[in-house]
């Protein structure tokens, strides 16, 4: 579904997810695509096949300028309904990482999840996250796919599956409470699920390799081929208690994975999101700072 900006805040509401095209140029995209691939050279905590780096706010400053990229911002604050919107200081980049269904809500990481309870019904409850594919993906299933509507339903299989087709350029914008998923299968062309499979027994019985092993060479091979598939994740809320929850929370779930302490935006980046009249969550951090 290709979409004009008079209607996204609609759609958003009503299917839990909404595609902008064309919100970044071929420049902007190359500088993302050198500042995550050069980042995880060297950096990057492994995850479901590849690498990811949680809390990348505060851990790699050289993205940051695409949260307050005007366009964005526009966006952001179209969706939300007003100009006061809150950065949660919420970003994951992730490199060739696999995925499967879930929501982001934080119910299968913690106890309550990040805003303490289930909002599935909860109007107020307004925090969309930001989805960048730093590559194009409208001719694989390597992108998001969604179930549409699900913002709204605790159950991980209802709703109606959709593949997004995206362009590298093209924003996703979704509620955090929506089922999605990232590119399931190491090769993500449904036509290839057989041939998956038959790759990856030939690997094992050729190499003598373990399964997991062997799936991880056919991964290798695939990156090779076509690339490395990088992308961006960063969320943004209505300045209230559900996103100063989430925020905190998922702050939490961040430092977890990263096995990291530092929780503060840099002061060049804070002083760049209070020029541009964006809220912080972390000005509502100092709990965390007391139990940390
Ligand atoms: O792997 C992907 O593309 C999806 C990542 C994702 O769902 C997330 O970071 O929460
Ligand atoms: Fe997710």
């Amino acid at each position: 579904m290709i979409t004009t900006k008079d209607n996204i805040t609609q759609i958003i509401e009503t299917n839990g997810y909404v595609i902008v095209k064309n919100i970044l140029s071929a420049n902007e995209i190359k500088r993302l695509r050198e500042t995550v691939r050069n980042y995880f050279l060297l950096q990057g905590v492994p995850f479901a096949s590849g690498l990811t780096q949680p809390n990348a706010a505060v851990q790699v400053p050289d993205v940051n300028w695409i949260f307050y990229h005007p366009k964005i911002l526009a966006v952001m604050s179209e969706l939300l309904g007003q100009n006061n919107i809150m950065f949660t200081s919420h970003c994951d980049i992730h490199s060739r990482t696999l995925s499967a269904w879930h929501k982001d809500d934080g119910l299968t990481v913690m106890e309550g999840g990040y805003f303490g309870y289930p909002t599935y019904n909860e109007e107020a409850c307004k925090v969309y996250k930001v989805a960048i594919y730093l590559q194009d993906h409208d001719n694989n299933k390597g992108g998001l796919t969604v179930r549409k509507g699900s913002h709204e339903l605790p159950k991980i299989d209802d709703g109606e599956e959709f593949y997004i087709p995206t362009k590298a350029g093209d924003i996703i914008v979704f509620d955090v409470r929506l089922t999605h998923t990232g590119q399931r299968d190491i090769i993500p062309y449904p036509s290839w699920q057989k041939p998956n499979q038959l790759l990856q027994k030939a690997l094992n019985k050729i190499f003598k390799i373990p399964p997991d092993q062997s799936k991880k060479h056919l991964k290798n091979i695939y990156d090779k081929l076509f690339g490395e598939r990088l992308s961006i994740f960063f969320t943004y809320g209505l300045p209230n208690e559900y996103t100063k929850s989430f925020a905190m929370n998922n702050m939490k779930r961040q430092l977890e994975q990263s096995k990291n302490t530092n929780i503060f935006l840099s002061p060049e980046s804070r002083q760049q999101f209070i020029n541009n009249n964006v809220i912080l969550a972390e000005d509502y951090f100092s709990d965390l700072v007391n139990e940390t």
